[in-house]
């Protein structure tokens, strides 16, 4: 008997010795100490000795049994340690790290234009109003004097929808419903996204525009003349040298284009990328109201007149923020719209 505990210790704390994990070693616990492990047979065993000797051998047995039980708890804790120590080294944070380094939202070069041009016409005493995007023939074309037959109604001009609905073309529908809304007298800028079957590297089928409109008594055209020159000059920072040209509208008579003196090179480089070698920017499209464009808005044209304007300000924003190409504007790559930043915009804080 003394013989085969012995045995049964031996083989115990070699396979104690190649324990590597929990499991196995509840597994070596149980073919010990379980119902039919090694020491409970040792135990049964004990009827079979002379009385005599039964008692030491009860004593042994017992003894071993604590010894088993004492280097399994032990083993255990062991293998706790080591494994808490494992994964304590594995999330340990080194707090020496510099940081990550915080992204900052900014607004986009055309937002950003969108809101300087706004602040600078709401100094002026201008409101912001704003519109659907999907419009009525009615309000897009009929109201602003656009007859049926002009090719900008053209299916393969403006988007359609199968019920005759379209995608506004210009923010001009926005103007004729405020006219029918609040009546004369009235001053509003209208900013927004447009539509147009265009895809090309200079024209992209959406694009933003910002129009504006003034309604009141006796409005002169230098009025208008002098508030474009305002707005573009403190848009610009600068006093650029301007132009005006005469132009054609549908909706204004007399019409309009404003040109202004090249940002990039001020008419000095004759291979200039951005007026290409002109000198002069079209930047601004504007005009007196047609009568019948007051009269759609169901203000009598007799007693007010006024003037509106259009500007586009995707060009507006390549144009300050220095961006070559329309499809940088559109392409949402995010890194390059940060290196907008150099060259003066504004970081928005969010
Ligand atoms: C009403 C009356 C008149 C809006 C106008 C322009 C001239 C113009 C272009 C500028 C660049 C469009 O984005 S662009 O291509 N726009 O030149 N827009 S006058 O005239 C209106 C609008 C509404 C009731």
């Amino acid at each position: 008997m003394p013989l085969e505990i012995n045995q049964v210790r031996a083989s115990f704390f070699e396979a104690l010795n190649n324990i590597k994990s929990l499991q196995e070693l509840d597994e070596l616990r149980v073919k010990f100490t379980g119902k039919k492990g090694d020491l409970t047979l040792l135990l049964r065993s004990l009827g079979k000795l002379p009385p005599d000797e039964r008692r030491q051998a009860g004593q042994d047995v017992n003894n071993l049994r604590d010894e088993i039980e004492n280097a399994i708890a032990s083993m255990s804790k062991k293998i706790r340690d080591s494994e808490n120590e494992k994964q304590e080294i594995q999330e340990r944070i080194d707090i020496t790290l510099p940081g990550r380094g915080r992204l900052s939202g900014a607004f986009h070069p055309v937002i950003q234009t969108m809101h300087e041009i706004a602040n600078i016409m709401q100094g002026l005493g201008y409101s912001v109003a704003s519109g659907p995007e999907i419009e009525e023939e009615f309000y897009n074309f009929e109201c602003l004097n656009v007859p049926k037959w002009h090719p900008a109604r053209d299916m393969q001009d403006t988007f359609y929808f199968p019920d005759g609905k379209l995608l506004r073309t210009h923010t001009s529908p926005v103007q004729i419903r405020s006219m029918l809304k609040y009546g004369a007298p009235l001053r509003i800028i209208c900013p927004g996204k447009v539509y147009r079957r265009d895809n090309d590297t200079t024209h992209s089928p959406m694009f933003n525009q910002m129009e504006g409109l003034l309604i009141d008594k006796d409005v002169p055209f230098s009025q208008m003349k002098g508030t474009m020159s305002e707005m573009l000059n403190a848009f610009f920072g600068k006093s650029l040298k301007s132009r005006f040209r005469a132009s054609y509208f549908p909706f204004t008579e007399p019409s309009m284009e404003l040109d202004i003196e090249c940002v990039e090179c001020s008419g000095h480089d004759e291979h200039c990328r951005v007026c290409h070698g002109t000198g002069w920017l079209e930047v601004v499209g504007m005009g007196m109201v047609h009568p019948n464009v007051i009269r759609a808005g169901k203000i009598d044209p007799d007693e007010y007149n006024g003037f509106a304007f259009g500007i586009g300000l995707d060009r507006m924003a390549m144009l300050k923020y220095g961006i070559s190409d329309l499809r940088l504007l559109f392409d949402g790559n995010v890194s390059y719209l940060n290196s907008c930043f150099n060259s003066g915009l504004e970081e928005v804080s969010c």
